[in-house]
């Protein structure tokens, strides 16, 4: 556990606008800090729904020490468990996703409905309580086709965000989308330096010559600007509006959650290299220039909801240099593969955008890791949207100081 003095004299001796100390990026006890006082006790964006398509479908993560699965039940409820046996602590489910009737552990065949239940145990006596023995729940709620879990013993108010971005995607259908491709990368960064890098466009026109074909990289459109005072921002935003969408620049009270709808370059509609559509309209969306809707929630989640597909964003640490990327893309169920959209055309700009940012990552941890880094200043007109990200980390620093939550399994 990190000392709070050191902690404290850390953080004082942090300079509003400029990048952090070495230690918040490298160190063992800032990491176990950060996930005591931030992954362990916020939301997090563990799968999209639509990677939970059917009863007895499973996706597993692991959040810092604890690894879960989220799983929709036979009544088409999704819940969150620790996936950790109740027997003698087997991890329960060791496969990123897959789909089951029951749970059943590898070790000794304890089984368990997909609401927890513990249903089945072998040879354990008389005395033996079944319905002491279920999965460990753990909080999970759904916006935006999403579905965040949350540790702590009490989950944040998930209602305002929910409300905010229910209303936002509404017209995407969310309900009706299927996984068209999913990937996963890790990329050897702190996890901070992987939103820091999302959180500005500085860093696009020399990293990313796919997605600049068609993503704007307006500094005003992405940073912690309103998007107005770009004029193509503000253009876009009122046209949306017109037509129903939710539009405009929308900021939580905290700035965890952001919700902005963005134009891209030109006469571009998706993330394509000719800017052309990937897939069929999204059946819902008023037109097929709609920009980019941009989604971010603090400490793990950006996404992009486009009006022919939906691409979600889940980071995990894992460890003080590691952080895993899982990529989603989504489009409409009623899409086919090879009539209606080609998986290459749909997906190699943002793979070669996240392969682009993981060397980025890398670079940069390996910079950061040498005695010669000392925090440099942020671009203010460029990387606002790092500024926004940085001193909402180190406000969640200072209040953790005077004590941090409690998983609620503990
Ligand atoms: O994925 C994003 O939203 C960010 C915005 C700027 C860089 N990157 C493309
Ligand atoms: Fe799971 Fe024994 S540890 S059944
Ligand atoms: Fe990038």
């Amino acid at each position: 556990m990190i000392d709070q003095g050191h902690l404290l004299s850390l953080l004082r001796a942090q300079k509003s606008g400029m990048s952090l100390a070495r230690p918040f990026y490298t160190s063992p006890d800032i990491y176990q800090h950060d996930l005591d006082s931030i992954w362990y006790r916020d939301w997090i964006f563990a799968a999209a729904a639509a990677e939970l398509p059917k009863p007895g479908a499973y996706v597993t993560l692991q959040l810092g020490a604890c690894p879960l699965v989220v799983v929709r039940g036979a009544d088409g409820a999704i819940r969150a468990f620790h996936n950790v046996c109740r027997h003698r602590g087997q991890r329960l489910c060791p496969k990123p996703s897959g789909t089951t009737t029951k749970l059943v552990c590898p070790y000794h065949q304890w089984t368990y409905d997909t609401d927890g239940k513990l249903l089945w145990a072998r040879d354990m006596g008389a005395d033996f309580d079944a319905a002491k023995h279920g999965l460990k729940q753990v909080h999970c709620a759904q916006t935006a086709g999403m579905v965040f879990v949350c540790l702590a013993a009490e989950a944040p108010d998930f209602a305002p965000m929910q409300a905010a971005a229910d209303r936002y995607t509404a017209r995407h259908r969310l309900d009706e989308m299927k996984v068209a491709h999913q990937s996963r990368i890790i990329e050897n960064g702190n996890w901070k330096l992987v939103l820091e890098n999302n959180r500005e466009c500085y860093h696009c026109a020399g990293a990313h010559p796919a997605l600049c074909r068609t993503f704007n990289d307006d500094p005003n459109l992405v940073g912690s600007d309103d998007s107005l005072s770009s004029p193509a921002g503000a253009e876009h935003v009122n046209r949306c509006e017109a037509a129903g969408l939710p539009s405009r620049f929308l900021i939580s009270d905290d700035q965890d959650w952001r919700l902005v709808r963005i134009p891209f370059v030109g006469a571009a509609v998706s993330y394509t290299m000719d800017g052309k559509a990937a897939a069929p309209m999204i059946p819902g969306m008023p037109f097929a220039n709609a920009g980019s809707l941009l989604f971010f929630h603090y400490p793990n989640t950006w996404n992009h909801f486009l009006s022919d597909h939906v691409l979600t964003f889940r980071v995990l640490p894992v460890s003080p240099t590691e952080t895993e990327v899982t990529t989603t893309w989504l489009v409409h169920k009623d899409a086919a593969e090879g009539r209606d959209y080609d998986l290459t055309r749909l997906t190699e700009v943002w793979l070669s955008t996240n392969d682009e940012d993981r060397r980025v990552v890398e670079e940069n941890q390996k910079g950061i890791n040498s005695p010669a880094y000392e925090p440099g200043p942020y671009s203010m007109q460029q990387e606002s949207g790092v500024v926004q990200f940085i001193d909402w980390y180190l406000r969640r620093l200072a209040q953790s100081v005077a004590g941090p939550g409690r998983i609620a399994a503990e």
